[in-house]
């Protein structure tokens, strides 16, 4: 049986409960994921006096072929957005950057650094995001960025910052679709902090005089990203999720949360449906924390589909942007970003296929029975039959056999870095 008599069969059982499959197919391929560049190079960017990577974030594994220039880490992505259903977007640092071998400081990045950018994303009808590098820096060595006591550095920062929302504008006005700028900054405290507030003044003065600049929305729009913790941040992070959720309400700036970025038991599920009532928009970086902010490859587990779920049912395609946000070195980082991406598109793919509005009306009606028993059942629908479909008329390999073209890609080229 072919994958399409597979999924003619399948097809079938998800009418039966008014689910229009094509739908889901015309639908799903409208939603961009922006796939984060730096899974390809372990955060490492293109920097002349590049340093290494800090700001409380780890990236452990040394697996082979790492891209070491634009150009290779364009070609790896080509790779692995050739694998992945749609259209998307591709989410850029600060630290990317192509400077000609000049050094260019961050707070006087312009447009034309990011110019081969903007090109191959034209010739690969991508959309580009952005954000300000606020570590690796011998000005971020303290760990302090936008809330430093010294001005001077705080200065830097915030120009950093102006800098790259002009980017996202000239991307926005260059693609054709809007930028996401996301702001994120690792400043925080090893041990307990004497004062709280100081800190978060300065962070609250620091974005204030950022967005005082003021960028079209149509080309530039900006996010604004917490945190709980990071190595060397323990204690105390200032852009904590009351701060920025605060902040991003009070200032009309998108909220992004970090699937990573809460207490273990705390779900990002569980807000986007009260954030919704209070914000026109969110932003997401889905991660997977294991044990701790641990960015590992997005699996299909079960907090993933639950977000997908809340995006799906609450009719929220357009106004959760979703970004992906994890990075891991052990494993080939082509394979990490087509399984990242693969099942965050399965996952909207799945909560496509539940029968929501009858799940919603259980529920409104107290039939709480009915309501565990058919989410439970639909677990166990015939989802894959569908899914493989999908890729095959997307044209990108169905089922396991995206690993092939990937084993072959890692013949040819990665191995070829040394
Ligand atoms: C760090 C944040 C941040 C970074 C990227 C590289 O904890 O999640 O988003 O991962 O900007
Ligand atoms: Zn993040």
């Amino acid at each position: 049986m072919s994958l399409k008599d597979h999924f003619e069969l399948a097809k079938k059982e998800y009418e039966q409960w008014g689910i229009n499959v094509e739908e889901v197919f015309e639908k799903l391929q409208l939603v961009p994921i922006s796939v984060h560049c730096w899974q390809g190079d372990d955060v490492g960017g293109f920097e002349i006096n590049k340093g290494d990577l800090s700001g409380g974030i780890d990236v452990t594994g040394n697996y082979p072929g790492k891209a070491r220039t634009p150009e290779e880490l364009r070609m790896d992505l080509e790779k692995a957005l050739s694998l992945i259903p749609g259209k998307h977007r591709v989410n850029l640092h600060a630290i990317y950057a192509e400077t000609n071998g000049e050094v260019i400081e961050r707070d006087q990045l312009e447009p034309k650094h990011f110019e081969k950018w903007v090109e191959w994303a034209k010739e690969q009808g991508l959309g580009l995001d952005f954000n300000p590098t606020l570590f690796s820096h011998e000005k971020a060595a303290d760990g302090l960025t936008l809330t430093h006591p010294d001005p001077e550095i705080r200065k830097y920062w915030i120009d950093h910052c102006i800098a790259s929302r002009k980017i996202g504008e000239y991307f926005g006005k260059e693609l054709g679709s809007p930028c996401l700028t996301n702001i994120w900054i690792p400043d925080g405290y090893k041990d307990t902090p004497s004062d709280r507030l100081t800190p978060r003044r300065r962070l609250k003065e620091s974005l204030d005089e950022i967005f005082a600049v003021e960028i079209d929305e149509a080309y530039n729009v900006d996010a604004v990203e917490s945190k709980l913790f990071g190595i060397g941040s323990e204690s105390f992070v200032v852009g904590s999720h009351e701060f920025y959720l605060s902040y991003a309400l009070k200032n009309n700036k998108l909220c992004l949360l970090d699937t990573g970025h809460y207490h273990p038991t705390e779900t990002v599920s569980n807000k986007i449906s009260a954030m919704l009532l209070f914000n026109e928009k969110l932003a997401l970086h889905v991660s997977r924390p294991v044990r701790w902010d641990s960015d590992h490859v997005v699996t299909f587990d079960d907090e993933l589909k639950e977000i997908a779920l809340e995006i799906v049912r609450n009719d929220a395609l357009d106004q959760v942007m979703i970004g992906l946000d994890f990075f891991d070195a052990s494993i080939n980082r082509i394979a990490a970003w087509t399984i990242g991406t693969r099942n965050m598109i399965k996952a909207l793919m799945y909560a496509m296929l539940m029968p929501n509005e009858h799940l919603k009306a259980l529920q409104e009606n107290g039939d709480y029975t009915k309501r565990l028993a058919l989410l439970e059942e639909f677990k166990t629908y015939p989802f894959g039959a569908i899914w493989n479909y999908y890729c095959e008329k997307m044209n990108v390999p169905a089922k396991e056999l995206w690993l092939q073209d990937v084993n072959e890609y890692e013949e040819k080229v990665l191995s070829n870095r040394k």
